[in-house]
């Protein structure tokens, strides 16, 4: 799977593409768990000849569809299944069926005939399933997803059985996970159904730097050729935003470098509002199959005081966020998204963290055309116990972060890859664990930007930020210590940055910092969990920030955009409330502070 492209799904004169969207059918199997064999053999029959089915949205999580509690906080295998036809003009093609993500390990059949598996939960998966499929009838698609997080996936989680029956019925167990989010299963993502020509691109790379006032595109195609096909005939042009043709004249390579005079970069919306976001596209013909790739000229640089983008400095005044909604949890959702970027602009922010794992492919287009800077975060959230560090975990993690740069290396918008959050980095084991996950990062991505990960560890004990660019920092000063005591905050902050920087010589960004409010609790003077305790308590971190900013502070991120859902616990009250805007994607008096700092931050920069 690492050398093979997953470019996302766009028509073209040579390539069709269909989505499958819709209701399909749907069962849990409440008998099977993730580590035992199945049960019953479902894909053999329709799923609905195997037990009353439930139509269920895709995309979308299934948890909070229905009134049922039990499917709610359901472990454990689910199956989809739907029917459908394909053109007779498309036996010549190859058809690809093609996944944006389900959460969070799965299985496919087309017609009972098994055509791929997928490890982890959002990054996309494909496969070719010509050979599966009939051309002069219906076919049968059925997906088998299981959202149980062992010690070795990412997030990783543990699975503890209750085998008292006196206290606990047969069979109780319960799911442990490190990680502050409900564990929302389910294809969340697009499924798509698309053809290529026989002889077709499987991968384009783009890496752009700049020369004087010209754009230098460097790109490398990877075409794969249909045995006895006539020898390959490339043509590849570069367009402008306006579909002008920029290439002085078309490249017959696969592997080539275009310079474009005067070109204009793609820029953050905060430092050159006219060009902010703004792309070019690859056209690439091989062989009559057209594929045209989006991408923008920029460069990143991290120095040991600053975060350059375009070689001008950068500073990042953003949120962390989730995907994350009533009703359809994680699924991919339109007005979500668009109503997530406004949100975005009406805060004035210039970035988000991918917090706490890849985000949808559509999200990060937003990000890439409305020039908003993105920290790109893999699903390695919750290593935090000693049987997280073993070679099976490494090599998954390894694997997961090579899916993740082959979907997002040609965004502009990601200027950082995070490969986790909140690890135990002071445990002996996590030394060795992230260089190596760290380097091979680095060798992944031929554009070469800053790696990371996301630190809660103290200066003395953290032994991971030696191999990283920025220091990523999550600090809950007058939160989770002190609680309620905001005159520590400029101390204890001012003192840790400090320490970090006398320990690495590098910048620093905080990456969460926040506190639980409650829309419309309101207590003069400010108590925890009142929106007066948000905004008094985000002050304080704002001045600190402000005195260290012309220093080596690269940026801030407030914990979080939005409330989000949570599993139950004795501290969160229905999700997790450190949102400056509430799950409905409202504004508490939080976020209009931050919308006045941010975009005063806006204009100064
Ligand atoms: C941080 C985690 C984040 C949590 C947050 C919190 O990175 O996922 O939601 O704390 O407790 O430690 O609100």
């Amino acid at each position: 799977a690492l050398c093979t492209g997953i470019l996302y799904p766009r028509d073209s004169e040579s390539r069709v593409v269909k989505d499958l969207d819709g209701m399909w059918n749907f069962r849990a199997d409440t008998s099977s768990t993730r580590n035992q064999s199945f049960v019953d053999q479902w894909w053999m029959k329709p799923l609905s000849a195997t037990g009353d089915v439930i139509p269920m949205p895709v995309p979308s999580s299934y948890n909070d569809i229905t009134n049922d509690k039990s499917l709610r906080d359901f472990v454990g295998w689910v199956w989809y299944d739907r029917d459908l036809y394909v053109s007779k003009a498309w036996q010549s093609e190859r058809v690809l069926l093609r996944f944006g993500s389900a959460h969070y390990y799965a299985m496919v059949w087309v017609n009972g005939q098994q055509v791929m598996t997928h490890d982890g939960g959002h990054l996309p998966f494909e496969g070719q399933i010509n050979s599966a499929l009939s051309f002069s009838g219906v076919n049968r698609i059925t997906v088998a997803v299981n959202n149980t997080l062992l010690p070795t996936t990412l997030p990783p989680g543990s699975l503890t059985f209750k085998t008292d029956t006196r206290k606990y019925p047969l069979g109780y167990f319960v799911q442990n996970v490190q990680m502050d989010f409900f564990n929302y299963a389910g294809i969340h993502r697009h499924v798509h159904l698309y053809t290529t020509p026989n002889t077709f691109i499987d991968d384009i790379t783009v890496v752009t730097s700049i020369r004087g006032k010209d754009g230098v595109v460097t790109y490398s195609v990877m075409e794969e050729k249909a045995s006895g096909d006539a020898p390959t005939n490339v043509e590849v042009t570069i367009e402008d935003r306006d579909g002008n043709t920029v290439s002085a004249q078309p490249s017959n390579r696969l592997q080539d470098t275009i310079v474009i005079p005067n070109a204009r970069l793609w820029w953050p919306w905060t430092m050159k509002p006219d060009d902010a976001g703004y792309l070019y596209t690859l056209k690439v013909n091989v062989s009559g199959d057209i594929y045209r790739q989006p991408f923008g000229i920029r460069t990143v640089k991290v120095t040991d005081t600053q975060f350059l983008i375009n070689g001008l400095p950068f500073y990042c005044h953003g949120v962390a966020k989730h995907e994350d909604s009533d009703i359809r949890g994680k699924g991919l959702d339109y007005p979500l998204i668009a109503r997530d970027f406004a949100m975005l602009k009406w805060l004035g922010a210039n970035c988000f963290r991918t917090s706490h794992y890849p985000y949808a492919e559509e999200i990060m287009d937003q990000a890439d055309q409305q020039g908003i800077v993105v920290i790109d975060e893999s699903p390695g959230v919750g290593i935090v116990r000693p049987e997280n560090f073993g070679p099976v975990s490494l090599a998954h993690h390894k694997a997961v972060m090579a899916e993740m740069v082959q979907r997002d290396k040609n965004r502009p918008s990601v200027c950082m890859w995070s490969v986790a959050n909140e690890p135990a980095s002071q445990l002996p084991q996590a030394e060795n664990y992230f260089k190596e996950v760290i380097s091979y990062t680095r060798t992944l991505d031929k554009s070469g930007r800053p790696v990371t990960f996301v630190a809660n560890q103290d200066y003395y004990n953290d032994l991971v930020t030696q191999f990283v660019d920025v220091i990523c920092l999550n600090r809950y000063y007058g939160w989770y210590s002190d609680a309620g005591h905001t005159e520590v905050i400029h101390l204890q902050l001012g003192e840790d940055f400090a320490n970090w920087r006398s320990k690495h010589n590098k910048p620093i960004m905080i990456t969460e910092y926040g506190a639980d409010t409650i829309a419309g609790l309101h207590q003069e003077p400010s108590f925890t969990f009142t929106e007066e305790f948000q905004t008094d308590f985000m002050s304080e971190y704002h001045k600190t920030f402000d005195k260290f900013r012309s220093q080596f502070l690269v940026g801030e991120m407030v914990w979080n955009f939005a409330d989000f859902m949570t599993v139950q616990g004795v501290t969160r009250v229905v999700g997790n409330r450190k949102g400056v805007l509430t799950r409905q994607r409202q504004p508490k008096a939080s976020g209009h502070l931050l919308r006045s700092r941010y975009l005063s931050l806006a204009n100064s920069t």
